[in-house]
């Protein structure tokens, strides 16, 4: 099987009507979506996604902020999928974040940045069955060829 990655787009993103958009950076990548839902993260939920933040100043506002509405959980299947989904999404402070990168062309905030990517391959194991169960992750086959070939036509 090719490397999964898990994606979260943000509360901010999901308000801002930046959903398509973002999603489509992964596609046209070419990646595959194996996995998308909308959901609610619980307190629960984000005190263990950002377990290592807990204890940080600014984790109060990044509970409330991850918690109050809804956000899109996405898992994608690829070649070097975590590596490759780090660089389009850029780093964390998005006032950093290069022109190009999904930070960089819609936040210029460390809390608000938009979107989340598993950082590692181990840590990607353990956060895609944090947010699918087994039978939300699909197989399937891209369906590239009628676009290809114009004797389908
Ligand atoms: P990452 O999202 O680039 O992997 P992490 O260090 O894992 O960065 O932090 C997780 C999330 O916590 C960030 O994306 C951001 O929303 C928030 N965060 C991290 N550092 C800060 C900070 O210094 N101030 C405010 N929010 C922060
Ligand atoms: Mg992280």
């Amino acid at each position: 099987m090719k490397e999964r990655t898990l994606l979260l787009l943000k509360p901010d993103a999901v308000q801002r009507g930046l959903i398509g958009e973002i999603v489509l950076r992964f596609e046209r990548k070419g990646f595959k979506i194996v996995g998308l839902k909308m959901l609610k993260m619980t307190k629960e939920l984000a005190r263990e996604h950002y377990a290592h933040l807990v204890s940080k100043p600014f984790y109060p506002d990044l509970e409330k902020f991850v918690t109050e509405n809804p956000i899109i959980a996405v898992a994608i299947e690829g070649k070097e999928a975590v590596e490759v989904t780090r660089t389009i999404v850029g780093p964390t402070n998005a006032s950093k974040a290069p022109a190009g990168t999904i930070r960089g062309d819609f936040s210029n905030s460390t809390s608000r940045n938009v979107i989340h990517a598993s950082d590692s391959k181990e840590t990607a194991a353990k956060e895609i069955p944090r947010f699918f169960k087994p039978h939300e992750l699909y197989d399937y086959s891209m369906n590239v060829e009628p676009f290809l070939c114009a004797s389908d036509e």
